[in-house]
């Protein structure tokens, strides 16, 4: 594909499945314009030089090693599996899954050493030999297209390696997990050549930033509240913020306004000590974007 234009970056994403929703918005959110009542073939973007391709999720990790597309968004199992050569730029912390091992309920099989001579049915050959082998372990690899999940009641396995997330299927089929083989969660990954393609790799660039902004703000609240001027110290302390708090100062001299941007996981407790520590008024608001 050296003939499409030098100037227009590509970007592959997944076009019907877990991935596309998240994918489809992470660009929205760093500011692409784009159609996508027909996602087919490609969709380009109106206010950045750069075309979205929508193809099946297994098709992304060669179209990005094969230069194809400069880009893809797609889950770091896929690329491991396919064993691609690509680039992965950004985890983008939706699409979390992890590759197990379970096996029946009631097996025999308690740890990686017992599947020493079983079979385990798997859509995912590659990941698990190489699981095995680092392992030490000598197993009969069944490969499948599409759910492992029934092939130990139907005896064609002993265990299965599949992709969980939620572990409902694992439970509904009365498998239980042994090991996991690796932990996933859907990535931006580059072509290795695109990178070292001076302008190609600036697009690029700015593309992996404008996600970033977003993902770094999307874990942030921008706090304001009103505090007594002498517990400052103390509510400095409490505020992690991105670097010092900004104080500014009120009429009364006896009160100052904090600002400050809090991690979303800290800040329930934060908002508490706040409190505790004196201080009233206490706004929260959505951060939008951050570009550090
Ligand atoms: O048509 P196309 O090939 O594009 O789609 P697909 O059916 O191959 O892929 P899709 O949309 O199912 O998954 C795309 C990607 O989503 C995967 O490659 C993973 O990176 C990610 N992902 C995250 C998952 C899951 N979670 C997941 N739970 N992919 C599949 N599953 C399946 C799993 O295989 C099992 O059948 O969901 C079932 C287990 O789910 P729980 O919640 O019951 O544990
Ligand atoms: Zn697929």
């Amino acid at each position: 594909m050296g003939t499409r234009p030098p100037e227009r970056l590509r970007i592959a994403l997944q076009n019907a499945g877990r991935l596309t929703r998240d994918s489809t918005e992470l660009l929205r959110h760093a500011g692409l314009e784009f159609e996508e009542h027909d996602r087919r073939l490609l969709a380009p973007c109106r206010n950045f030089a750069l075309d979205i391709l929508f193809v099946r999720d297994d098709d992304i990790p060669e179209y990005v090693q094969d230069g194809v597309v400069d880009l893809g968004i797609v889950g770091t199992n896929a690329v491991r599996e396919a064993g691609a050569r690509v680039d992965v730029l950004l985890e983008l912390g939706f699409g979390y899954c992890s590759l197990v091992i379970a096996v029946p309920e009631r097996s025999p099989i308690h740890s990686a050493r017992d599947l020493s001579g079983a079979r385990i049915a798997t859509a995912y050959p590659r990941s698990l030999k190489a699981f095995l082998r680092d392992q030490g372990v000598e197993a009969e690899v069944v490969e499948i297209r599409g759910s492992a999940e029934i092939a130990p009641a139907l005896d064609v396995s002993d265990a299965i390696c599949d992709l969980v997330s939620t572990g409902s299927t694992l439970r509904l089929n009365d498998l239980r997990p042994l090991v996991t083989v690796y932990e996933s969660q859907a990535a931006l990954t580059a072509h290795p050549g695109s990178l070292r393609d001076e302008d190609r790799a600036a697009g690029i660039r700015r593309l992996e930033l404008r996600m970033e902004a977003y993902l770094t703000a999307r874990r942030l609240r921008y706090v304001m509240l009103n505090a007594p001027a002498a517990a400052l110290d103390q509510i400095k302390a409490i505020l992690p913020g991105l670097r010092s708090p900004t104080v500014i100062p009120l009429a009364d001299p006896g009160l100052v306004a904090v600002h400050a941007a809090v991690e979303e996981e800290v800040f329930w407790e934060v908002l508490e000590r706040l409190k505790a520590a004196g201080g009233s008024d206490i706004l929260v608001l959505p951060v939008e974007k951050l570009m550090r």
